[in-house]
């Protein structure tokens, strides 16, 4: 779905087939079990602000109690960036890489998705929630290429 959108980032119906598609995967369930639309009411349990730009990820916060977390991602940067956060005991640094692509393994083992923001042109904001144990989280972006770069943030919950 990334490479696809890649391949046309100027392309308006790849993007909305793109939000639909996640759509459909995450009322499955069985991808992003926590991860739920932020609708604007109702409780955004603890709001991190996310900064993503070439190439880097901060927080605005770095207690981050277990919990409902509501991630406000805004893109900083130039170009286009997704947001992605695994519960994963792996060093942020060190994450399974494709074998045949310049991109982390979001189907490995090791790696449980939590939820994640795709598409985010510059200057926009995605937001989505996760409920967290109390672990160790990595977040990254998953565009090719960009985690290679640096885009990752590792981050304890609870
Ligand atoms: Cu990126």
């Amino acid at each position: 779905m990334t490479l696809l959108t890649m391949r046309r980032p100027g392309s308006v119906a790849v993007a909305v087939f793109a939000m639909l598609a996640t759509m459909t995967a995450c009322s499955g369930g069985a991808a992003s079990p926590s991860a739920a639309a932020s609708t604007g009411g109702g409780d955004q349990g603890t709001v991190v602000n996310v900064s993503l730009k070439e190439f880097s990820i901060t927080f605005d916060r770095t207690d981050i109690p277990a919990g409902k977390v509501t991630f406000n991602v805004t893109n900083d940067g130039t170009m286009e960036h997704e947001f992605v956060v695994f519960k994963t005991d792996l060093a942020a640094d060190s994450l399974p890489i494709e074998s045949d692509e310049p991109e982390v393994d979001e189907d490995d083992p090791a790696l449980t998705s939590m939820g994640e923001v795709e598409d985010i042109e510059p200057g926009e904001t995605k937001s989505f929630s996760a409920t967290l144990d109390a672990a160790k989280y990595v977040g990254i972006c998953n565009v090719p290429g960009h985690y290679a770069s640096g885009m990752y943030i590792g981050f304890d919950a609870g």
